[in-house]
């Protein structure tokens, strides 16, 4: 049911037309069709808008709708370039001015699992890396450019880095003695221009829960631009993966401290605190392989050779687990797994695993809160979906849908239930 159209005037409400479909999973959110034309009263949040289709109100997801005023102008100013002052859907600015500065680069090269899996990658690749043609992109401090070209004989490796980071990775170059095999070009992927294509096209370029950032399309970009016919990519493949779980501390530091602080009941919080911690996903969370209620499933497999910028906008996954142990099921956690395939021949696939059974990586993991925790019993199920809905308007940003429907194994535990909820990334 929805919330009844409201009397009082609003103050000129502005028109959006829906960029795609929407199906409310809350009594006071509006579904809607992609190109309906909604009329936004309030934005109470950036995230959820109050606004009216057909005489109905109710809260609609921002990020799926787009000015339609604006729209119109756009076309019509397009020459005055003044008048449109839109804000960059992929935020390069922010996104490239944070690389510009040591803090992630200290991250990433302070993760050892993370930078050593590379190194492994190219030291069992050695003998076949020799006078190849390589393409590090988003090279960032140069690192696995340097691994390259001190422990195999590449005949050129090209740097790829658009943050400013690129003028101290041509001096760290040059410092180790590599600046006659590795050539650092600073621009976006995208952009640069190589005097050849490549053999080998490596990148680093997953974010948490695999796609955020979304990197990867300049990979893919980069790809079918520049890799050669039988060229290899590492990684090579990766996939997500995702375990019903207990998040007992989290859940009590955020909500369960509501019931009794200094013996009083602040409970009237509660949905405050839902709203406020469990709407968006918690990263960097780290997850006891203890606190898993059952055995992983990997939900989203992708081929780095066959993929498609245009399947990023939407990758759905299936996932069906068998709950091993009674526990709570306060969420699902979420990490990734990439595999870089060897080039020598009948080599072994190297793997990077985030997971909570491997060593602890930057990324750590990424938990999904439920809203409200359900009692799990051994021999209990649940399946269900999982969607990562690409922003259409944030390019570097997603929306994680799950659906589950839990089975109960006895009549005495009955748990059976089905539940969705979305989940922001950011936008
Ligand atoms: C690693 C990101 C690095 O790749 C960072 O230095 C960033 O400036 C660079 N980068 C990202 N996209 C491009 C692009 N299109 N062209 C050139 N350089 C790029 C991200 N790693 C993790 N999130 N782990």
């Amino acid at each position: 049911m929805q919330a009844e159209k409201e009397d009082e005037d609003h103050a000129s409400p502005e028109e959006f037309v829906a960029l795609f479909s929407f199906t409310g999973s809350a009594s006071d959110q509006l579904s809607f069709s992609r190109g309906d034309r909604l009329l936004v009263h309030t934005k109470p949040s950036s995230e959820w808008w109050w606004a009216e289709l057909h005489g109905v109100i109710g809260y609609v997801p921002a990020s799926y709708l787009r000015q339609h005023a604006a729209a119109e102008e756009e076309e019509e100013e397009e020459e005055d370039e003044e008048e449109v002052s839109l804000e960059d859907p992929w935020q390069d600015e922010e996104y490239f001015g944070s690389y510009g500065t040591l803090r992630l680069h200290l991250e990433m090269l302070s993760d050892k699992s993370r930078t050593e899996t590379y190194r492994q990658v190219i030291l069992s690749s050695s003998a076949s890396l020799r006078r190849k043609v390589v393409m590090d992109l988003g090279c960032g401090t140069g690192i696995i450019s340097l691994f390259c070209a001190q422990l195999a004989q590449p005949s050129v490796v090209y740097a790829v880095e658009a943050s400013s980071m690129a003028e101290y990775t041509r001096q760290l170059v040059k410092q180790n003695g590599c600046e006659e095999v590795v050539t650092v070009l600073q621009g976006r992927a995208e952009d640069i221009e190589l005097p050849e294509r490549v053999d080998v096209l490596v990148s680093e370029w997953m974010g948490n829960c695999l796609l955020f950032e979304f990197m990867v399309e300049s990979v893919l970009l980069a790809r079918d631009r520049w890799l050669k016919e039988g060229g290899v990519m590492w990684p090579s493949s990766a996939a997500l993966t995702l375990v019903p779980c207990q998040a007992d501390s989290y859940y009590a530091e955020k909500m369960a401290f509501w019931e009794q602080p200094y013996g009083l009941d602040f409970t009237p919080l509660q949905p405050l605190a839902q709203q406020e911690f469990f709407t968006k996903p918690k990263f960097s969370h780290v997850i006891e392989p203890d606190d898993c209620l059952t055995a992983p499933c990997d939900v989203i497999s992708l081929d780095m050779y066959t993929l498609q910028v245009n399947d990023l906008e939407e990758m759905k996954g299936q996932f069906h687990f068998s709950v091993e142990k009674s526990g709570i099921f306060h969420g699902f956690t979420a990490w990734f797994t990439v595999q870089f395939e060897s080039l020598e021949t009948g080599g072994a696939t190297v793997e990077l695993n985030t997971g909570p059974n491997s060593e602890p990586t930057h990324w750590k993991q990424t938990l999904f809160m439920l809203d409200r925790p359900v009692s799990m019993y051994a021999g209990d199920s649940i399946s269900g979906t999982i969607v990562l809905r690409r922003n259409p308007t944030w390019r570097r940003h997603m929306t994680v849908t799950l659906h589950w429907s839990i089975n109960s194994s006895t009549e005495e535990t009955d748990n059976s239930q089905v539940g969705t909820k979305s989940f922001p990334m950011w936008r």
